[in-house]
Parts: C-alpha cells; sequence; structure tokens
C-alpha cells in the first residue's frame, strides 16, 4: 500500500499514478520512495511486459514540492539545503531506473510538466499527452538549471535553440508543440490519452520481451556511439536474440500465418 502514489496491474501492464494532486504531484522524499520502491516491483514482476506512467489530478508533476525548500526572503543566511545531494540521492536514480528498466516506459501525459516532472516525462520511453498537458523547464525561473536529464533529452530531441530557449526562458512548451517538434509520440484528446496510452502498452506487451528490452537498450545507448560502435552492438545482439525461442516463434508464426505467443526466453 502506497500514500503518494498508486499502482495499478491488469494483466501484464502496471499503471503507476503519481498521486498528490493538490500540489499537482510534486515529489517529497515519500513519493521519491515509494515510486522508486514501484518501479523495483515492477522490474522484478515477470509478468509485467509494459508499464505505464500518469499523474492524478490536472498536472502530471511539477518537480520538487518547494514547500520542502521554501526559506523566508527576508531569512538572512537561507538554511543551507543541498540539491546536488537531493538530486544525486532521488533524482538520479529515478531517472536511471526509467531508462534501464528492461520493460518500456509509457508516459501518459495527463497535465503540466514542470521542472523535474518535465525530465521524468521526457525519460519515459514513449509518451503520450492529454491536449491539455504542457512542459516548463521550470528550473531558471527559481535559479536552477534543467536536472534529472531534462538538458540530456531535449538536446537530443530538439536541438540547440530550442533547448536553450525553453530552459531560460521556462516558456510553456504546449503537447501540441511538443509533437510538432519531435519530443513526444502523440497528442488525444483529455479524455482518451490514457485509453490510446493502454492501447500502446497492450501492443508492447504482446510483443517478443527480449527483443522489446534489447530494443530499448540499444537506442538508449547509441547517442554515446560512433557508427560502427553501433554496427557492432546491433550485430551481438542480433546474434543473442537470433538463439531465443522467441525469434523461432515469431518466423514460425509469421510462415504459418498465425499470431504469435511469446515467452520471454
Ligand atoms: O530540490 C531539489 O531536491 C532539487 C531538485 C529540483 C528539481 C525541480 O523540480 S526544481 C523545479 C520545481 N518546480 C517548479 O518550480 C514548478 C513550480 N510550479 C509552477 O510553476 C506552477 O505551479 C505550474 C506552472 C506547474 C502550474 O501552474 P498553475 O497556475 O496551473 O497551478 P498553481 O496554482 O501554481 O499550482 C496549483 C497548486 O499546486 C498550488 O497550491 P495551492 O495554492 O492551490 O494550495 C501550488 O502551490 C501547488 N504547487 C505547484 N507546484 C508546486 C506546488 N507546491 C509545491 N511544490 C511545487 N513544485
Amino acid at each position: 500500500m502506497f500514500n503518494t502514489i498508486q499502482i495499478e496491474i491488469k494483466k501484464s501492464i502496471a499503471c503507476i499514478t503519481l498521486n498528490r494532486p493538490d500540489k499537482l504531484n510534486s515529489f517529497n522524499v515519500e513519493m521519491h520512495t515509494e515510486l522508486s520502491q514501484a518501479f523495483d516491483q515492477v522490474a522484478a514482476d515477470k509478468t509485467i511486459n509494459a508499464v505505464i506512467l500518469t499523474g492524478a489530478g490536472r498536472g502530471f508533476c511539477a518537480g520538487q514540492d518547494l514547500s520542502d525548500r521554501a526559506v523566508k526572503s527576508d531569512q538572512e543566511a537561507p538554511q543551507a539545503v543541498n540539491l546536488g545531494a537531493s538530486v544525486e540521492k532521488y533524482y538520479n536514480p529515478l531517472i536511471r531506473k526509467i531508462s534501464h528498466l528492461d520493460k518500456p516506459v509509457i508516459c501518459a501525459l495527463n497535465g503540466v510538466a514542470a521542472g523535474a516532472g518535465a525530465s521524468i516525462a521526457m525519460a519515459c520511453d514513449i509518451v503520450v499527452a492529454s491536449n491539455k498537458a504542457s512542459f516548463i523547464l521550470a528550473f531558471c525561473a527559481i535559479g536552477l538549471v534543467p536536472d534529472s536529464g531534462a538538458s540530456w533529452h531535449m538536446i537530443r530531441n530538439l536541438g540547440l535553440a530550442r533547448t536553450k530557449a525553453l530552459a531560460m526562458l521556462g516558456n510553456k512548451l504546449t503537447a501540441e508543440k511538443a509533437l510538432e517538434w519531435g519530443l513526444i509520440w502523440q497528442v488525444s484528446e483529455a479524455d482518451d490519452f490514457l485509453n490510446d496510452a493502454y492501447a500502446i502498452a497492450e501492443q508492447l506487451a504482446a510483443k517478443p520481451p527480449l527483443a522489446v528490452a534489447a530494443t530499448k537498450a540499444l537506442v538508449n545507448k547509441s547517442f554515446d556511439k560512433v557508427l560502427d560502435q553501433q554496427l557492432e552492438e546491433e550485430r551481438m545482439l542480433m546474434q543473442q536474440l537470433g538463439q531465443s525461442e522467441d525469434y523461432k516463434e515469431g518466423v514460425a508464426a509469421f510462415m504459418e500465418k498465425r499470431p504469435a505467443t511469446f515467452k520471454g526466453c
């Protein structure tokens, strides 16, 4: 049982909902701890093949709960809060968990994603947004820099010009614009986006799990590699997956003109 998140498992899909709607699902230590446990749970559960991450209420996530960071403006020497330690202990491990999870994570972006909330949405593998959703790089406005991988993901998806302007100005990026600019996969009507995220999760859950996991890892790691290294990664994975039961089943099902049933081995 969790207080700040919910997790619902339907067949092979786990849906994790950030659940502090009155604070736009911003992060306190309890939500960090519970979300981390939820990701560990889905990682360990061999029956789960895809994960949806969404938010309760009108926001997806507004990043750090700033009431835990509040400093009175007339205070002479603000209480020292070691933000580097917070990033190291909570935010970076979360981004690594999403990125390294051997299952696809679909962000069902229900509303505004601000600060580290935007970073978390960008770290997911596929983003299906409500047409009411948006991104706000809120960091600079409060004297910080984009963290939790936002600068890394934005530069790769959006290029320099858009990354710098969004990060420094902190302007709202609508879901439609994010789609046009290649930051997300799909925008749906507000009534449909969760069903659409489930439909994608079901498609992914029916695919060979080893191939989905290997594809995610291959693409995520490609940014650090030159073409020759990437060709070698692909060759190694082809060799490995070519010996899997799922590959045999995939080819047999194709030849026999029937749906394939994959076992993840
Ligand atoms: O600290 C560390 O550990 C380091 C790591 C930092 C990572 C970060 O995420 S830094 C960035 C932190 N986040 C922000 O700066 C975003 C702050 N929020 C906003 O700018 C706005 O709320 C939004 C643009 C996201 C949405 O605006 P709007 O007008 O739709 O809603 P609102 O009225 O501002 O917010 C609704 C309520 O949620 C409101 O509470 P109230 O007045 O109804 O009781 C507001 O205070 C609360 N809320 C929104 N964001 C946060 C929050 N409460 C605490 N922390 C928040 N981040």
